[in-house]
C-alpha cells in the first residue's frame, strides 16, 4: 500500500455517525488535523445502515442530538421520536453547518491498524487500499456495526428477498402485499413488524424471546413549541444528560419500590407509563434492577397493560407470559407503536421458537420443528449484532506486542475507563466496551467521552508527548470495578447483547459500565485531573 501524504495527521477517526462527527468537529476546533474514514456512503453510522421499514430512535428528540447551541438553535424536529429519515436529514444539516465533508472519506472501510513503536503512530489500512499514519486513532465505530446472522441450516438457499435489518438496501424494499417472515423481536424486529403487519399479505413472526416493549407515545412537534423550549429549558434538558443515571433528561427514582404503599406504587407506575418512552424503564425505582421482588411488580404491571391490548389467549401467552422470560429491563426493552395490535390481525402468525424451533431455511421459506414450512416472499433477519466489542474486534488491530485486540478481548474484556486499552497506545473508543453504552444513548455518551478524549489529546500536545496508554494495573482495577458493579444487579439474568450472550460462542461477561453516568464521568474526570492517573505518558523527540 502506498502511504498517504498525511504523514503528520494528528488523528484518524473511524466512523461518521454521531461519535465521529462530534470528534471531527471538536478536534478541528481544537487545532488538530483530523480525518474520518467511514465505511458507508454517507453520514449517520447506525442511521445510515439501518434503513429498514420503521427504523426510529428510542430517545426523546430534545436529548438525542448534539448539545451545542450552534446546532440546535436553527434545527426543528417534526416528531417526539424522530424516524430514521429525519435523522439522515439532521446529519446533512450538521454537515453543512460544520463543513464536515471535506475531511471525510466515505466508502472507506478500515480493516487493520498496527501501532508503530518507532514513531508512536498508528499505521491504518483500508479495504480500498489506503494506508495512513495518524498519531491517534479514535474508533467511533458504535456499538452495533457488526450484524449478527443466525446460523440456520441452508440460510442461503432461500429464493425470496432476504436482508438483515442492518444491511437493508438503501433504495428500500416494498413489502406490501408480500408474505413476509421476520426472525427476531428486538428493537429492529418490533419496528419492522409493526410497520409491515398492516401492509403485508401475511406476516409470520419468529420469536425466541418476547420483547418487553413499552409504548412510545409518539406525537408530532411544532416549531412554536420548540422555539419556546429553546428559550427556556433546552440547555437544562441537555445538561441533565450528565446528571442522571442513564444519561436521559429524567433520572431513576432513588428509593425502593417498597418504601411506598401498593396504591402509591400503582399510581407511580401509571404515571411513568403514560409519560411514554423509557420513563417506565430508566425513570423507575432503582431496586428494579437489583431486587427480583421489585422487578416482579414492574413486570406484572407491564404484563397487565399488554394483555389489555391482545385479544387471543395464545398470543397473550406468547407475548406476555405469566412467568417473566427474564427480569424486566435487564435486557433493553424497545419502544413500540401499535406493536401489540398487529397480533390481533388475521394475517399475522406468531411462532414461538422456544416451543417450536426453526430446523432449516428452505428455498421457499422457513421450516419449523412441527414440520410446517412457512412459505415466504421475503425474510427479514432482525437478529441484531455482535454488539459493543464486535465493532472494534472485527478490525485487525495490533498492539505493541503484535497481538490482536480480538484475541486479547477473547480471553476476557478488559479496558481502562471504557476508553482505552493496555498495549494499544494512542487509541480511544467512545460509546464502546466498558463505557456506559448499555442504556445511555449515543449523543450523550459520545459527548461526555468525546470531550475527555479531546482533552487528553490536547494535554499530550501541551506536554509535547507522543504516546499514552494505560498501565496493566489500572486496566485490571477498572475491569474488576466494572465486573463488581455488574454483579450486584440482575443483568446476568437475561441472555442479551449487554453481556454478549446473544452471540453463540461469545464469552458472557458485562460489556458495559453499569454504575451510571455520574459515577462514570467522575471516575474519568478524576484520572484526568490527577495528571491522567493510570496512564503512562512518554514522548519521542
Ligand atoms: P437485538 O436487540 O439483539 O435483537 C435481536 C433479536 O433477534 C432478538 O429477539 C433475538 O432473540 C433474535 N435472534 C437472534 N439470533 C436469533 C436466532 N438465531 N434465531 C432466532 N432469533 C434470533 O437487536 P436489534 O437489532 O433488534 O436491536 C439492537 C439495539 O439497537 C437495540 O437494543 C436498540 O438499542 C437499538 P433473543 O432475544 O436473543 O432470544
Amino acid at each position: 500500500h502506498e502511504i498517504e501524504q498525511e504523514q503528520e495527521l494528528d488523528v484518524l477517526v473511524v466512523g461518521a455517525g454521531f461519535s465521529g462527527v462530534y470528534q471531527l468537529d471538536k478536534l478541528r476546533k481544537a487545532g488538530f488535523s483530523a480525518k474520518v474514514f467511514e465505511a458507508g456512503k454517507n453520514f449517520g453510522g447506525t442511521w445510515y445502515w439501518n434503513c429498514y421499514p420503521g427504523a426510529r430512535v428510542d430517545s426523546d428528540f430534545s436529548i438525542y442530538q448534539f448539545s451545542s447551541e450552534e446546532l440546535w438553535k436553527d434545527w426543528n424536529w417534526t416528531e417526539r421520536f424522530p424516524g430514521r429519515e429525519e435523522l439522515v436529514k439532521y446529519f446533512d444539516y450538521v454537515d453543512k453547518k460544520l463543513d464536515l465533508r471535506r475531511d471525510i472519506s466515505f466508502d472507506t472501510r478500515v480493516t487493520a491498524a498496527d501501532f508503530d513503536t518507532t514513531t508512536d503512530r498508528w499505521v491504518v489500512s483500508t479495504q480500498n487500499g489506503r494506508t495512513i499514519r495518524p498519531r491517534f486513532l479514535v474508533l467511533c465505530t458504535g456499538f452495533a456495526s457488526k450484524p449478527l446472522f443466525p446460523d440456520y441450516k441452508s440460510l442461503d438457499s432461500f429464493q425470496g428477498i432476504m436482508h438483515h435489518t442492518a444491511q437493508w438496501p438503501q433504495e428500500g424494499v416494498d413489502l406490501a402485499g408480500k408474505r413476509v417472515g421476520v426472525i427476531g423481536t428486538g428493537a429492529s424486529g418490533v419496528q419492522v413488524i409493526q410497520e409491515t403487519g398492516p401492509v403485508a399479505a401475511h406476516l409470520t413472526v419468529f420469536q425466541r424471546t418476547p420483547n418487553l416493549a413499552l409504548p412510545m407515545f409518539q406525537h408530532k412537534l411544532n416549531v412554536a413549541t420548540q422555539t419556546k423550549m429553546k428559550a427556556t429549558i433546552y440547555p437544562y434538558l441537555l445538561r441533565r444528560r450528565e446528571q442522571t443515571f442513564a444519561g436521559f433528561h429524567f433520572d431513576v427514582i432513588h428509593k425502593s419500590l417498597f418504601d411506598i404503599s401498593p396504591e402509591e406504587r400503582y399510581i407511580s407506575f401509571d404515571d411513568l407509563w403514560t409519560k411514554g418512552g423509557f420513563h417506565y424503564w430508566l425513570g423507575a425505582y432503582e431496586d428494579t434492577f437489583r431486587d427480583e421482588r421489585a422487578n416482579n411488580e414492574v413486570y406484572a404491571f407491564w404484563r397487565a397493560k399488554v394483555l389489555e391490548r391482545v385479544r387471543d389467549a395464545e398470543m397473550q401467552r406468547k407475548l406476555a407470559p405469566e412467568v417473566p422470560p427474564h427480569p424486566f429491563g435487564v435486557k433493553r426493552p424497545c419502544l413500540e407503536q401499535q406493536y401489540y395490535e398487529v397480533y390481533n390481525q388475521p394475517n399475522v402468525t406468531l411462532v414461538d421458537l422456544q416451543e417450536n424451533p426453526i430446523v432449516e431455511i428452505t428455498p421457499k421459506g422457513v421450516k419449523t420443528q412441527d414440520g410446517v414450512e412457512h412459505e415466504l416472499d421475503a425474510l427479514v433477519l432482525a437478529t441484531g449484532f455482535d454488539a459493543v466489542t464486535g465493532s472494534i474486534a472485527q478490525i485487525d488491530i495490533k498492539g505493541t506486542d503484535g497481538s490482536l485486540m480480538r484475541e486479547k478481548w477473547g480471553k476476557g474484556l478488559s479496558t481502562y475507563l471504557g476508553l482505552t486499552c493496555a498495549g494499544y497506545p494512542n487509541m480511544f473508543f467512545p460509546y464502546g466496551p466498558h463505557g456506559p453504552t448499555a442504556f445511555c444513548n449515543g449523543p450523550t455518551c459520545i459527548e461526555l467521552q468525546g470531550d475527555w478524549i479531546i482533552n487528553c489529546i490536547t494535554h499530550m500536545r501541551a506536554q509535547g508527548k507522543t504516546r499514552i496508554e494505560p498501565t496493566q494495573e489500572a486496566e485490571d482495577e477498572w475491569t474488576a470495578r466494572v465486573n463488581e458493579i455488574y454483579s450486584t444487579h440482575l443483568w446476568s439474568r437475561a441472555k442479551s447483547w449487554y453481556i454478549g450472550a446473544n452471540v453463540p460462542g461469545k464469552r458472557v461477561q458485562t460489556l458495559n459500565f453499569t454504575g451510571g453516568i455520574p459515577l462514570y464521568t467522575r471516575l474519568c474526570r478524576e484520572s484526568a485531573e490527577n495528571g491522567y492517573k493510570g496512564f503512562m505518558i512518554s514522548g519521542k523527540a
